[in-house]
């Protein structure tokens, strides 16, 4: 394992390495370091004089050990965890030899113990029950509220008693479809009290999508909300359940109990469609409960949640994490990569929809004793300042987010910014897409005034937290690059034929090896798992990013290389968009791809034949998008139809993506070799019909 951090890519720039030289050892030498910065950002002395990991060669030797042995690694810091009865050394590490073929993926199997203890009993012990847990804002400015470790677990007990008192089992699958309420992560605790498996569903998500998502995993009980203010919009959510609800019925399943919280500033009950037998107000029902509950001991390898995330067919994958690993990665990740003090107030951007919200709003920050901010509302309102509005109210020392709320907010220019103070503000972090240096630079000198480390997390639902990230602290940062790998992972970039690259190159990136926050399964797939993870190169774990790693050993991820696209760091399989453009009547075929978009990363472009003389109008347009709406959720809309009255395809009928990305992005001087098209003149036809 090389990595060279002395060298410096400064030649790059025309910069004399030993320039570089100069303010690396002003680093290590403890001097302030100078104060041009350019393509390397250097740690200032007293932040890294306090951090959790100082330098380089700390993380070095934590890293060798983490590879080399990687049971004693994590049974160490396993052990800080309360087990009500620690696991079997013989299965505590991997048992991965995806060689061999099957891949059973098993971390301290035969220990016992409970997330949710870990996150509330557990800290309340240490002292920490007065402590706030979890300070909620609201969508409308003064509309908040806080909790203490005692309180939430007082709540988190009352839904457990609840969902038990109602026939929750261990095991059993509880959907939660909420926006980011309190009761959200309080829901999600209580799952985990009980030993349910929950799937949370982003409240983004669209009937017909809540739907699949029932079908798939045949929750016992859903647990969701009338209604939700977004910015100035009402959205009637209940009203999406409840048409979820009819279509899953056709599939002939019947719902238990859907409990729904009334979130009264949003809609009154009385607007609220009701199913009599079947919806249970939440208020109604769970504050009748005891403040305590029994905690349901479950093994490390029981499942924890489910969460469903795109891939490339249309078919959303349903990714399950077990507790016992999840939970020791989770936290340790969090702690390391925003150098977590007890003191910090952190703040995700994320909704619990996604892994992002799963492993750092509720787990990982929760594990810590973390005091976390949970925003119901949307960066941009009242006005765009209102992120910093929330980190000065609050004191935020640990800010994580993602690039394209950096860019939206970017444009909105600085004065939304420098009106607020932000000296809280300690460590940023970013995640979900690669950030580029420009919007890095701005969120690095505007937002943190020059001081803050920024954490470029990367990393996947699949691999249940952190993978390449940089230490705050611990060495300089370039940036756009994530870094270096986090403590146990061993990323390989290997090329198209599965060679692993060494030094200086770019390919696919995979990790050899197992860690602990690693999916076990696909629910109710597991060889679709097997196949679409391990198969493609064999003997490692394939992530579909493509990848470079630099001279010094920095890793630049270069985004995804399959049939996803990250919109605003949303995973969006193009298989999926596309048959939602297909529901339309008037749709024969679709072909969709990303192309770049100044905001959102990636944007969606899709190129639609339609019926047999149906011409194409904006009437149309408005409709197919409709359509995609529908199925998906508004975020999957496409941002641009491109009428293609025939596709580019092979002679065997294979729809050449290749050639349409270049068509999207208006390289039609690049469109490469086309001989082997069917009929080449759909090329001209479609650059014809483009916007020019
Ligand atoms: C956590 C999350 C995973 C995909 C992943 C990659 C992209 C996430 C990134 C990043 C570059 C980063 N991605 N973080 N790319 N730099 N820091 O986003 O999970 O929704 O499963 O998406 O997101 O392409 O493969 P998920």
């Amino acid at each position: 394992y090389k990595i060279n951090v002395e060298a410096s890519s400064a030649s790059r720039r025309g910069k004399s390495r030993t320039q570089h030289h100069h303010q690396l050892n002003a680093l290590v030498l403890g001097q302030a370091p100078a104060s041009e910065q350019d393509d390397l950002c250097l740690p200032s002395h007293d932040f890294s004089s306090q951090a959790l990991v100082p330098s380089f060669h700390k993380y070095m030797d934590m890293y060798k050990r983490s590879v080399e042995d990687p049971a004693g690694f994590w049974s160490d810091i396993a052990a800080q965890f309360y087990w009500k009865s620690r696991w079997d050394p013989a299965v505590c590490s991997g048992n991965l030899d995806v060689r061999k073929g099957n891949v059973n993926i098993k971390w301290f199997e035969g220990g016992i113990t409970n997330i949710c203890y870990n996150c509330l009993d557990k800290n309340i012990e240490l002292g920490n029950g007065d402590k706030i847990a979890i300070y909620w804002e609201g969508n409308e400015p003064g509309a908040d509220a806080s909790l203490t470790y005692t309180q939430l677990l007082q709540r988190v007990c009352q839904l457990a008693n609840y969902l038990k008192d109602i026939g929750v089992r261990k095991g059993d699958a509880v959907l939660i479809y909420l926006p980011m309420l309190a009761e959200l992560p309080i829901a999600m605790l209580a799952c985990a009290r009980i030993g349910a498996v929950h799937s949370v569903v982003f409240a983004g998500f669209s009937a017909e999508s809540v739907a699949q998502r029932i079908n798939d995993c045949k929750p016992k009980v859903m647990i969701t909300c009338n209604a939700v203010m977004r910015g100035s919009k009402l959205i009637n959510l209940k009203q999406i359940v409840d048409a979820a609800l009819a279509e899953s019925s056709q599939h002939g399943f019947s719902l238990g109990v859907c409990l729904t919280y009334e979130n009264k500033p949003a809609m009154k009950r009385e607007a609220t469609g009701w199913q009599v037998g079947r919806d249970v107000w939440w208020q109604d029902v769970v504050p009748k409960y005891p403040t305590m509950s029994e905690v349901e001991w479950v093994d490390a390898e029981d499942p924890l949640f489910l969460l469903y995330t795109s891939g490339s067919t249309g078919k959303p994958k349903g990714v399950l994490h077990t507790t016992g690993g999840y939970m020791v990665y989770s936290a340790t990740t969090f702690k390391y990569a925003f150098d977590y003090k007890p003191e910090d107030v952190y703040w995700c951007t994320a909704d619990c929809g996604w892994i992002t919200g799963h492993s750092y709003v509720t787990y990982g920050p929760m594990l810590n004793g973390a005091t976390v901010v949970v925003f119901e509302g949307a960066p941009n309102y009242p006005d765009p300042g209102r992120s910093w509005a929330i980190v000065d109210k609050y004191k935020v020392t640990l800010l994580y987010t993602a690039p394209t709320l950096v860019r939206s907010l970017m444009r909105e220019g600085n004065e939304h910014v420098t009106r607020y103070s932000r000296k809280s503000l300690r460590v940023l972090g970013s995640v979900g897409e690669p950030i580029n240096p420009s919007a890095w630079r701005w969120f690095y000198n505007v937002i943190g005034d020059s001081r803050c480390p920024i954490s470029d997390t990367w990393w996947q639902t699949e691999t249940g937290g952190f993978m390449i990230t940089p230490l705050p602290g611990a060495w300089p940062q370039k940036p756009g690059s994530a870094t270096f790998p986090f403590f146990g992972i061993q990323p390989v970039i290997v090329d198209d034929k599965g060679n692993e690259l060494e030094g200086e190159c770019t390919g696919y990136l995979c990790i050899k090896g197992s860690w602990p926050g690693a999916f076990r399964t696909l629910y109710g797939d597991h060889e679709r798992y097997e196949t679409a993870y391990f198969k493609p190169f064999p003997g490692y774990y394939f992530s579909g990013d493509g990848c470079s790693r630099d001279k010094d050993g920095y890793y630049w991820l270069t985004g995804r290389v399959d049939d996803v696209i990250n919109v605003s760091g949303h995973r969006i399989g193009t298989a999926e968009v596309e048959s939602a453009l297909l529901s339309h009547y008037q749709c024969t075929e679709a072909a969709v791809v990303g192309v770049e978009h100044e905001v959102k990363g990636q944007g969606i472009y899709a190129f639609v034949t339609l019926a047999e003389g149906v011409p194409y109008s904006e009437e149309l347009r408005k409709s197919l998008i409709l359509a995609v709406r529908k199925q998906i959720g508004a975020f999957a809309a496409p941002d641009k139809i491109h009428w293609a009255p025939g596709l580019p395809k092979t002679r065997s009928g294979k729809i050449m993506r290749r050639i349409l990305r270049k068509i999207a992005s208006k390289q039609w001087d690049e469109l490469g070799d086309t001989s082997t098209l069917a009929e080449p003149n759909v090329v001209d036809q479609l650059i014809a019909l483009a916007d020019h």
